[in-house]
């Protein structure tokens, strides 16, 4: 069977040619620092206030900021990362029994971002999960190993709830009642990307996910603790994430740029690779409700001070149109401007 993901086993030498950037798109790795000061917020903290000015800060700021003491139990944190790992440690032909490179299957074992559509390919596997209502989809997930759908599950339901509790510190941030932000997103999906990056013989020359900012509204990240590849846009410059112990990091993404009227920005980011370890991480995103209109609330839009910087649209039409492109093309929302 031909190997079309490259958590096969087989040991490269040397990059294969289809990987390799032009040497105008490369990570640049050694020009690349630690990011020391990304944002770390007590979820717990009891002044509500504090939590919401500082969480209004990491969003107008940076774009993206991590959480601990976040409600997320460490037993389900644990237990995802290790079936993530058991699930990537299958043999390849019970992972190509999933395989497939169509954006609109709901459940599906796949590589790079959209092999069929891009030209130079990212060294990265992933399943991608449609989680919810998890009655209606965790019964396709891969039932090897045996214990994955109960534990996904867990994860599932518990990083739901975080991802509430944010985008209501998120609208009392913009000012807005807590319950707005959910509003316009209606019935939010759920959906996840386990992504495995190999160790790669040259990883200089390509990337496990290059620039990209985020589609849905809201990005829960579970970084592998060993190991690092997290880079995130700021003032110019990619700096690297180092992985927190029990932290979350949170990325702002494109329709809640859209619905704080511009204030909030959807952090450019990406993943690079080593060539040592295979790294692993964790993305559970808050999507809207398909046919949800996205269109800022209206204290937010003022028709002299702040007209609103989008124009309305659905969900749905967002997310067409976002796996229609390249990955790292300009920020899709461009599209979507007044
Ligand atoms: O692996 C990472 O750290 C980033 C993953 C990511 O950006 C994504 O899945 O969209």
């Amino acid at each position: 069977m031909e190997a079309k993901v490259i958590s096969s086993g087989v040991k490269y030498s040397s990059l294969p040619r289809n990987y390799v950037r032009p040497a105008s798109d490369r990570p640049n790795l050694a020009e690349v620092s630690d990011f020391h000061n990304v944002p770390l917020i007590d979820m717990a903290c009891p002044d509500r206030s504090l939590l919401i000015s500082q969480i209004g800060d990491a969003c107008r700021d940076f774009g993206f900021f991590q959480v601990k003491n976040h409600g997320v139990s460490k037993v389900a944190v644990e237990r995802m990362l290790k079936v993530a790992k058991e699930f990537f440690d299958l043999p390849v032909e019970e992972k190509l029994k999933l395989y497939s490179d169509d954006p609109s299957k709901t459940m599906r074992l796949s590589t790079s971002f959209n092999v069929k559509k891009e030209t130079v390919h990212n060294w990265r596997d992933y399943l991608r999960l449609h989680c919810y209502p998890l009655e209606t989809y965790a019964p396709e997930w891969p039932h090897n190993p045996p214990s994955f759908r109960e534990i996904v599950s867990d994860y599932c339901r518990e990083v739901r709830e975080l991802g509430f509790r944010l985008q209501e510190a998120i609208a009392e941030s913009l000012g807005l009642e807590s319950e707005s932000i959910k509003n316009v997103l209606g019935e939010q999906g759920q959906h996840m990307a386990v992504n495995y990056y190999p160790p790669c013989p040259e990883p200089d020359l390509t990337y496990g996910l290059p620039a990209h900012t985020d589609p849905n509204a809201l990005t829960i990240l579970l970084q592998d603790l060993d190991v690092a590849g997290l880079q995130v846009l700021k003032d110019g410059k990619w700096l690297s994430v180092k992985p927190h112990p029990n932290a979350f990091v949170i990325n702002i993404g494109d329709q809640l740029q859209a619905v704080s009227n511009g204030n909030y920005k959807s952090v450019w980011h990406r993943a690079v690779v080593n060539a040592e370890k295979p790294r692993l991480s964790v993305a559970s995103f808050l999507c809207p409700c398909n046919d949800s209109v996205i269109s800022a609330p209206k204290p937010l839009v003022d028709a002299t001070a702040s007209p609103p910087i989008y124009r309305d649209f659905t969900y749905a039409e967002y997310y067409a149109k976002f796996w229609s492109r390249n990955l790292d093309q300009e920020h899709c929302l461009e599209l979507f401007k007044n």
